[in-house]
């Protein structure tokens, strides 16, 4: 592959306003301050990448503002000091001796991957290994003030398309909840809930509770780290379990299939590190026979550029959190802007890079700080 000899990296952040306030079972985002990577190699070819920090730690330990000090502190020194690389090569530089900050690592490691592509005219999706012409998209639809309003939110998601509903749960909105997504979503559809580690094991009637709903799986029910508290709730629940948070590397994918924590993965790249990472867990997956799909960060459309080519790849079997822009922006940074059809987005295999354009000119009007390295 490749070798690319890096002269320019430009961190941005930009804000960018959901178009409705996203609630989870840790907090509530509606103002998402985003950092963006850009990376400029000698050629003048361009790769653009996206930190999925959010701007508070309630997800993982991250933010946006450690992700900032990471790359300028640590990461992009470490990146000039290396000399021309290949994207393969970009985690093993960053972990041989800096523990975790994985969304700042993936963060710049994905620019180069999008960079690599751009370089060599190809799309992304297809420097990945990526077989697909369009991928499933499922709705991750945040927690609402009562099961109707919810089922409402269900029943225009089905009506639209989607061809998965994820809705997120806490103790107390969950059973009434998905009850009433599953009475007005009806029985065709896969349905799913997102606790993003709100239970513990006290709660396990509540859990098994679930089990008559028919769930397609619970993600991350259990503490954000845990492995050993939900290989003991996967023993006592029929729903399979789907780890999100705990899945910070390919070792901790193969930790959860050889203990028996779940038995599928909810795969951000943002989360483990970046896109070479990403395929690890991809490849180990599809050789055990555990399913995997591609999760999402409320991503802008360059994030959601690099989700769309990973999720191409052949062992994303399960429909991802991969909606088009129109869902989370009353304008996107990209053009075209993501657009479903019949519950799928449509890979750009045929385009170079990433697929799509970024606005400049809305990107800089979007901007609020902007720090320049050049080597
Ligand atoms: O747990 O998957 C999650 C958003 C922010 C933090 C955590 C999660 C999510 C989502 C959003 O579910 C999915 C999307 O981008 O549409
Ligand atoms: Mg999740």
């Amino acid at each position: 592959m490749t070798v690319l000899d890096i002269k320019r990296i430009t961190l941005r952040e930009i804000h960018l306003r959901l178009r409705e306030p996203f609630r989870i079972s840790s907090g509530v985002v509606q103002d998402r301050r985003i950092m963006l990577i850009e990376i400029e190699e000698k050629s003048g070819a361009v790769g653009w990448g996206e930190c999925v920090a959010g701007e508070f730690p309630n997800y993982t330990p991250e933010t946006i503002d450690t992700a900032w000090f990471a790359c300028t502190q640590w990461l992009i020194p470490r990146l000039f000091a290396a000399g021309p690389i290949q994207p393969e090569a970009v985690l093993g530089l960053f972990d041989a001796d800096i523990r975790g900050h994985n969304m700042a690592k993936a963060g710049l490691e994905m620019a180069i991957w999008a960079l690599a592509a751009e370089q060599d005219g190809v799309a992304l999706a297809r420097l990945l290994g990526g077989t697909r012409s369009k991928v499933a998209t499922g709705i991750s639809i945040g927690i609402q003030s009562s099961p109707q309003a919810l089922a409402e939110k269900a029943q225009q998601a089905r009506a639209e398309g989607y061809r998965k509903i994820k809705c997120k749960i806490k103790p107390g909105t969950d059973l009434v909840f998905l009850e009433a997504v599953r009475h007005s979503a009806g029985e065709e559809i896969g349905i799913m809930a997102d606790a993003n580690s709100a239970y513990t094991l006290e709660n396990i009637a509540q859990l098994q509770a679930l089990d008559d709903l028919g769930l397609m799986m619970i993600e991350q029910p259990l503490a954000w780290d845990d492995l050993r508290e939900h290989a003991e709730l996967q023993k006592q629940l029929r729903t399979p379990i789907c780890l999100d948070e705990s899945i910070t590397c390919p070792e901790r994918a193969r930790d959860m299939h050889m203990m028996g924590s779940g038995r599928i993965i909810n795969i951000k790249p943002g989360r483990v590190g970046g896109l070479y990472a990403s395929l690890q867990i991809h490849n180990y997956c599809r050789e055990h026979g555990l399913p995997v799909w591609c999760g999402g960060m409320l991503e802008s459309g360059i994030g959601r550029a690099h989700n769309v080519a990973l999720a191409s790849l052949p062992n994303f079997t399960l429909p991802g959190d991969i909606s088009p822009s129109a869902r989370y922006w009353a304008e996107d940074i990209v053009e075209p802007e993501w657009t479903m059809e019949n519950g799928f987005v449509a890979v750009p295999n045929d385009i170079p890079g990433l697929g799509v354009k970024v606005r400049r000119s809305l990107v800089e009007k979007l901007t609020h700080r902007a720090e320049e390295f050049l080597r």
